[in-house]
């Protein structure tokens, strides 16, 4: 895929450029060189579910700060990646993608999309470039027609489809709305992104950083865990199980625990309890599986990711409730988002 980026046409009228003056050069001393700019703000990274966000942030921050699914409705709170250079701070915002939403889950996930349009100093829109166009896509354009600030058209997953379907694509946007730049990129793989980056940057306002050197992302800990083990869950279910699945950490104990290898010595380990919550008692046994293997490998995998990340043992406890209809439950949903920290 070539790097390449084309540039929406509603766009002002260059300025003539001003006869240049000749500049007498004068001897004496050199002036200080101009402090180099410094660009911040915020990007949101929006689009119908599925398209990839997600995916986009975790290769621009280098590392897995969000899970990725092949279901829809994978993310369903902002979360953000700092990405902090000599240049300028981006802060990248991971949303929910857009749908018409059903339940309060899915107005509180609508809600956080809102905020981070009226917050954003650049919308990226993606587009899943495998999908055709349709409802689902006019309802997003609606609601990014109500925003002043530039969007970027992002169309993603260029890697699966054949070259000569993205000019198509890169053509129809281009009559529906006034786009600022549109890139074909690829998360997954990776390609133009750094064109992207660049891009971004110079639409930034000059501003000082927001967030330290070291702050990557707003999540917490607790949160984290809950979102690994939510994903592995998505790996495994199908149907109406990703919507109805929420994972609640109900607590995390540190320790340290007599070293078996080295005698007299103790070793940190992290002790985390959580609870799986479903919709009805069928929900419990598909989370459950036979004989509890489902549950059982949900457990192995997460708590692999969880021990990657702490550095250390982890023993990890999951426990399937049901809770009918949490996904209008103002009590379950605070508890949920109440875990971001
Ligand atoms: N081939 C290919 N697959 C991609 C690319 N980007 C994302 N995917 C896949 O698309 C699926 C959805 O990715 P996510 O990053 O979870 O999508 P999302 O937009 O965050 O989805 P929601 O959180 O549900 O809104 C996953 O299976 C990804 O692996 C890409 O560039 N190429
Ligand atoms: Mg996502």
């Amino acid at each position: 895929m070539p790097r390449t980026t084309t540039k929406a046409p509603a766009k002002k009228a260059a300025k003539p450029a001003a006869p240049k003056k000749p500049r007498a050069k004068k001897a004496g001393p050199k002036k200080a060189a101009p402090k180099p700019v410094f660009k911040t703000g915020y990007v949101a990274l929006i689009g119908r579910p599925n398209t990839g966000k997600s995916t986009l942030l975790n290769a621009l921050l280098g590392q897995k700060l969000a899970i990725v699914s092949d279901k829809p409705q994978t993310t369903r709170i902002s979360i953000l990646g700092i990405k902090t250079t000599d240049k300028g701070q981006t802060i990248f915002v991971d949303n929910p993608g857009i749908h018409k939403p059903l339940h309060t889950l899915n107005k509180r996930m609508m809600n956080f999309v809102y905020s981070s349009l009226e917050t954003s100093d650049v919308v990226c829109l993606l587009v899943d470039a495998t999908e055709k166009f349709g409802h689902g896509d006019e309802y997003v354009l609606e609601i990014l027609r109500r925003v002043k600030t530039p969007v970027f058209l992002l169309i993603n997953k260029v890697d699966i489809v054949r070259k000569d379907t993205v000019l198509p694509i890169i053509g129809h946007y281009k009559d529906l709305f006034p786009f600022r730049e549109i890139i074909p990129i690829s998360a997954l793989k990776g390609v133009n992104l750094d064109v992207l980056e660049g891009l971004l940057t110079a639409a930034l306002p000059e501003a000082e950083k927001i967030y330290s050197d070291e702050e990557i992302s707003d999540q917490s800990e607790r949160f984290l865990f809950a979102e690994i083990i939510r994903e592995k869950i998505l790996s495994y279910v199908t149907q109406e199980l990703p919507f109805v699945t929420a994972v609640y950490i109900e607590a995390i104990e540190k320790k340290e625990q007599a070293d078996w290898k080295k005698e007299g010595e103790t070793r940190p380990v992290t002790l985390v309890r959580a609870s799986i919550f479903v919709e009805k008692d069928n929900h419990r046994k598909i989370v459950i599986g036979r004989h509890g293997s489902l549950v059982k490998q949900v457990g192995i995998e997460a708590r692999r990711e969880i021990e990657e990340y702490v550095g250390h043992k982890v023993y990890l406890d999951l426990q399937v409730r049901v809770r009918e209809g949490w996904r209008d439950s103002k009590d379950v949903l605070d508890l949920i988002e109440g875990q971001k920290g």
